[in-house]
């Protein structure tokens, strides 16, 4: 298990055992999209390289999952179960906001639930708060997927992927996706910065 607990305490910096909590305090959590429990992803390489074709410098962990399939006009991305699934332990009780942080938005859209719960559906137009350029044609920003209650604990996050370029008119269902993070709290995006 990859992730990244903390509490929003001064002087807490970074607690890295799984489990901590305190109470009264926002929590969060992050982790890193590059290291799934699973994947059915076709990963490729050059999607997370900047213009010199190395991993771009403003990826969180220095890396990304990536994804890059091509398929028939007309058929249905999720005929093919493009899913990921983390194990992520959530450090108290709370409504947490789900944030995750990917390659330009608009061509990418997924549904994500935790532990087998009902779909929500991360959308095309859902806005890139702090944009930043990786490529000349990638964008790198971070999208609010809303709200979700969760106790605390180990937890299935999972997202299957539901679109392709052009808002579904496109054959290729891709994704560049750096990392994600539940808050309790305000969270302001600031490149690949953990809050603190
Ligand atoms: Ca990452």
């Amino acid at each position: 298990m990859v992730s990244i607990i903390c509490q929003k305490m001064a002087m807490a910096g970074e607690v890295k055992t799984p489990g901590a909590a305190a109470a009264g305090a926002n929590a969060f959590v992050w982790w890193e999209a590059e290291n799934p429990k699973e994947t059915t992803f076709k990963s490729v390489a050059w999607l997370k390289n900047n213009d010199q074709s190395k991993v771009s410098d403003e990826l969180s962990g220095g890396d990304a999952l990536t994804h890059y399939f091509t398929k028939k006009k007309g058929e249905d991305t999720k005929q093919f179960n493009f899913v990921a699934k983390w194990e992520v332990e959530v450090p108290k009780d709370g409504a947490y906001t789900l944030w995750s942080r990917e390659v330009n938005k608009i061509f990418i859209q997924y549904n994500w639930r935790f532990d087998n719960t009902e779909w929500k559906l991360s959308d095309y137009d859902f806005p890139m708060v702090d944009p930043v350029k990786m490529t000349k044609y990638n964008t790198l920003g971070w999208i609010n997927n809303g709200k979700v209650n969760l106790k605390k604990g180990k937890h299935v996050f999972e997202i299957q992927l539901t679109g392709s370029a052009h808002k579904g008119e496109g054959e290729h269902v891709w994704a560049v996706i750096d990392c994600f993070l539940l808050t309790t709290g305000e969270f302001t995006p600031k490149g690949k910065e953990k809050p603190h």
